[in-house]
């Protein structure tokens, strides 16, 4: 039995295992679903992923939710020493920036992405964007000076660090915001680019986002 993903490929979360798989060279079948596509209150739904939200990964016996347990399982099961470094003490390095990424980064970011592109302009709050360009901003500071001693979030290698802190990065550079020069980011960022599954992933225009804020 395939890998089977269920998630609306305009979801940063979804992106972030569509990356992972695609990194990895998995095979897998794609279901669409939430946002526009619906089905996430469906009981068959909610019976795999009782939090009703995008994504959800099945392979084999196992069904597993939440972007980032999604990308560690990926990771460990078929990237061993790829995305997953082997030694405890990397791979700690790798959590830590995977769980501010979950706790700190992404909040900042999504706020951001929600306060000016999916609210509607008349319904936008000035201070609110504010807010949010300033934490993200920051969090990226805290990445500026990590990528300017390294080339990866990780250290020497790119693992899935990069996969769940990097799917912000088509939402930033495009956003219509004044963005502050990050040189270290910005390499990082073109690292990035340069990797097929990025582009496949995190390439995806989120024209039919805007002013939807209903899911
Ligand atoms: N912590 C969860 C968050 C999942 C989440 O918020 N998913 C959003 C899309 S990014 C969602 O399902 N929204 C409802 C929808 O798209 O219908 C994860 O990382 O997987």
């Amino acid at each position: 039995m395939s890998i089977m993903l269920w998630g609306r490929l305009n979801s940063a979360n979804v992106q972030k295992a569509v990356w992972a798989l695609e990194e990895l060279e998995l095979p897998y079948d794609h279901v669409p679903l939430g946002g526009a596509w619906g089905g996430t209150d469906s009981p068959d739904y909610l019976a795999m992923n009782p939090n009703g939200l995008v994504p959800t990964l099945r392979d084999g016996e196992l069904t597993v939710w939440e972007s980032h347990a999604i990308v560690r399982y990926l990771s460990a099961e078929y990237g061993s020493g790829l995305l997953f470094p082997m030694e405890a003490r990397d791979r700690a390095v790798v959590d830590q920036w995977t769980d501010w990424t979950a706790t700190t980064f992404q909040p900042a970011w999504i706020a951001l992405f929600w306060n000016l592109v999916r609210t509607a302009p008349e319904q936008q709050d000035a201070a609110a964007i504010a807010r949010a360009l300033a934490a993200t901003s920051r969090c990226l500071s805290i990445m500026e000076r990590r990528l300017d001693e390294a080339p990866y979030l990780g250290g020497a290698e790119f693992t899935y660090a990069d996969i769940v802190a990097g799917v912000a990065l088509y939402q930033w550079s495009t956003m219509d915001i004044e963005r502050p020069a990050l040189p270290a980011v910005s390499a990082w960022h073109e690292r990035l680019n340069g990797r097929q599954a990025f582009r496949k992933a995190v390439n995806v225009p989120y024209d039919d986002l805007r002013a939807r804020s209903a899911f």
